[in-house]
């Protein structure tokens, strides 16, 4: 983007005592994060999307070219159409494309064809990888690691909306490729997930399932 370089800017480094504390009460905050499937309609304020959009494009990106987009549909008919298509797909995977074993790996979560939360949920986000860029001319620009990039921009999103205090899902419907016509994005830009973001549904259940300790996902190597 340009080739000068200034002091970094805003670096804080903390205490160990405070940045034992500040990463403890981090974990604390993510941990009770929960994906849920059922969605108040009470509308979300519109300001604190943006703002965790904004936290969602500081996420490091390859070459810092930034190769996504998102879209926030809250408009009924576009929801409507986005769970008609989404149920479409999701017939044919729960009846013909799912493996048994997929199946059988689903089945603690309590999925099904039936999406209604793509229509009750007050805001849905289409998040979209740029395989590569376009010039103001046309010209196409290659980008770098653009699932990567989006990935990490789109886990600062879910982390951003949950400490606001708003619930998410993070949905797939496979194929996707129904987005970009209903949202009319272009062909350069790949549909990566659907976040479903809203207030949980009052009494909503979740599934008991836990998380994998430490020692389950971590490993070290000092020499
Ligand atoms: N896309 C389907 C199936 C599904 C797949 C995975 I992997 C999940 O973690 C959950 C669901 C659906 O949304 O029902």
């Amino acid at each position: 983007m340009n080739d000068r370089f200034v002091p970094l800017p805003d670096y804080r480094e903390y205490p160990v005592e405070q940045m034992r504390r500040r990463v403890a009460e981090f974990h604390a905050d993510v941990a009770r994060r929960r994906t849920v499937r059922e969605f108040s309609s009470r509308p979300v304020p519109a300001d604190v999307i943006d703002m965790a959009l904004r936290a969602a494009g500081t996420a490091p990106s390859g070459a810092n070219l930034q190769p996504w987009h998102f879209v926030v549909v809250t408009g009924p008919e576009a929801k409507r159409r986005i769970r008609v298509a989404a149920e479409a797909e999701e017939r044919e995977f729960y009846e013909h494309r799912a493996s048994p074993e997929w199946l059988a790996a689903l089945a603690p979560l309590g999925t099904d064809e039936h999406k209604p939360f793509l229509e009750t949920a007050p805001c849905l986000i289409a998040v979209f990888v740029q395989k590569y860029g376009r010039l103001d001319d046309g010209r196409k620009v290659k980008h770098y690691y653009p699932v990567e990039s989006t990935g990490l921009a789109t886990g600062v999103l879910i982390t951003a909306l949950h400490i606001a205090g708003l619930a998410c899902l993070t949905h797939t419907p496979s194929p996707m490729k129904f987005l970009n016509e209903i949202l009319d994005r272009p062909a350069n830009e790949r549909p990566f997930l659907l976040l479903v973001v809203g207030y949980p549904e009052k009494g909503v259940q979740v599934p008991d399932i836990g998380r994998k300790a430490l020692g389950e996902f971590v490993s070290y190597v000092t020499e």
